[in-house]
């Protein structure tokens, strides 16, 4: 069967992971991505954190998969040329440089839009358009921070802390393929393409929406009572950071299991799922607590929390986090061990679904990336290695009607 997104062309004029990560999820369900790149240096991710010399870096290889490499110095005469034509029959151009320039480079919206108007421009930056903060150039814990996730996130008497996850990167990519599939329908009906803008700062903030929820509750009522602070300890006129409690209405904590005194990751999160309450005090051999009005609703255990997740804890102080989930299970109640980046690199089921998948590329032989995290009934995700710097430079230009002594040329004046 055919890819839904064959027939789609992609200029991804994309570095480092914003954008990189937009445009491989919309080369594996079938845009033909063109990644261009200047001549002789490339994506800054392919020299960095290399883990063997001379190699293309994970770093770069994860965020690019399944596209074709076109080097191109957009700044001489020859490549705006050549852009020029990628442009008139192109779709979409996806682009998160530094604000300003695309625009400086010769390509504003409405240069592109006059060139081809049915071209979708997608562009990823910092701070929207018209922010007091517009000019900044922005790295993932730089939107992490101004997002509201850092002073939200990591426990009371610690600084603001990051998210190992890539809220400012890679959501904002994720944010900009629905921007760019939505501008894609749009112009099916209209003919015209659009301008597509998702800034790094409102993606992150997108995310937190219920700590937003929060500082509104607070304002209203003072206190949270979900989290950690509650009833005892001190609200002030902020959302606090709540450490691992849950974010919604089911309390929840990361508690130790067996062996945390040597492993780090001895762990499981626990949560007590309100309608749960019966089925965990009978997984705990508590069934005492099921009726007792001390600790039969939610309310009234909120005062004795901390004093229930310790008794779990000793509860699980002989299971591993394994063993007690298979317990925990048994009883629907929602949980799981906390897993390590090498226990999910191992980890079958994820290599089963294609989460976790091995790939071949031509430096570094095989390596594993994260594959498609939305599955298909109708489409089967293949995940190819990423290209090598100019890898399609050729054929590329090639398509376009250059002849190979023009190509030569090219190569010859450093323009590819
Ligand atoms: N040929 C010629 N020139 C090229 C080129 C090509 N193929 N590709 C890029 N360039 C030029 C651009 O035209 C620009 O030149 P000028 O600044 O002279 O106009 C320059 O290279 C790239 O500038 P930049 O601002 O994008 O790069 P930087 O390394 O200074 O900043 C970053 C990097 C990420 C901070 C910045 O791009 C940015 O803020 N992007 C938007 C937000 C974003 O996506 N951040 C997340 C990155 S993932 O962590």
């Amino acid at each position: 069967m055919s890819k839904p997104l064959e027939g789609i062309k992609i200029i991804d004029f994309t570095h480092v992971q914003a954008g990189p990560a937009c445009t491989q999820l919309l080369a594996w369900y079938g845009a033909d991505v063109i990644k261009v790149e200047r001549p002789g240096a490339g994506d800054v991710t392919r020299n960095q954190l290399r883990d063997i010399p001379d190699a293309d870096a994970l770093y770069f290889t994860m965020l690019n998969s399944n596209k074709r490499s076109l080097t191109l110095d957009t700044k001489t005469q020859a490549g705006k040329e050549v852009l020029e034509k990628l442009i008139r029959e192109s779709d979409v151009l996806v682009e998160n440089f530094g604000p300003g320039a695309l625009d400086r480079m010769g390509f504003s919206w409405a240069r592109i839009n006059e060139l081809n108007p049915g071209m979708i421009v997608a562009s990823v930056k910092g701070f929207s358009d018209g922010h007091h903060y517009e000019d900044l150039k922005v790295y993932e814990n730089v939107a992490q921070c101004a997002g509201g996730a850092a002073s939200t996130t990591g426990f009371w008497d610690g600084p603001p802390t990051v998210s190992a996850a890539a809220l400012g990167d890679s959501n904002t990519g994720m944010h900009l393929a629905i921007g760019i599939l939505t501008a894609l329908m749009g112009r099916a009906k209209t003919g015209k393409g659009q301008k597509v803008a998702v800034s790094m700062q409102d993606a992150v903030i997108n995310l937190c929406r219920v700590k937003l929820r929060d500082q509104q509750r607070l304002d209203r009522v003072g206190y949270l009572e979900e989290y950690p602070q509650y009833p005892h300890g001190e609200f002030s006129d902020v959302v606090p950071r709540g450490g691992n409690a849950g974010g919604g209405g089911q309390p929840g904590w990361v508690l130790k299991c067996k062996g945390w005194e040597t492993d780090p990751n001895a762990y499981i999160y626990f949560t007590i799922q309100g309608h749960a309450w019966a089925p965990i005090c009978k997984a705990l051999g508590k069934p005492e607590w099921i009726e007792d009005p001390a600790y039969n609703t939610a309310q009234a255990r909120q005062d004795k929390i901390f004093d229930i997740f310790a008794f779990i804890e000793n509860w699980l102080a002989d299971k591993t986090k394994y063993e007690a989930v298979d317990i925990l299970r048994k009883f629907d109640i929602p949980c799981a061990p906390v897993l390590t980046m090498k226990e999910i690199a191992e980890d079958a089921s994820l290599r089963k679904s294609g989460t976790i998948v091995e790939v071949e590329h031509k430096q570094r032989g095989k390596y594993l990336t994260v594959g498609s995290p939305v599955k298909f009934s109708d489409m089967t995700v293949e995940i190819t290695g990423s290209p090598l710097l100019g890898e399609h430079s050729d054929e590329i230009l090639a398509s376009l009607g250059y002849t190979k002594e023009q190509i030569a040329d090219m190569h010859a004046n450093k323009v590819v």
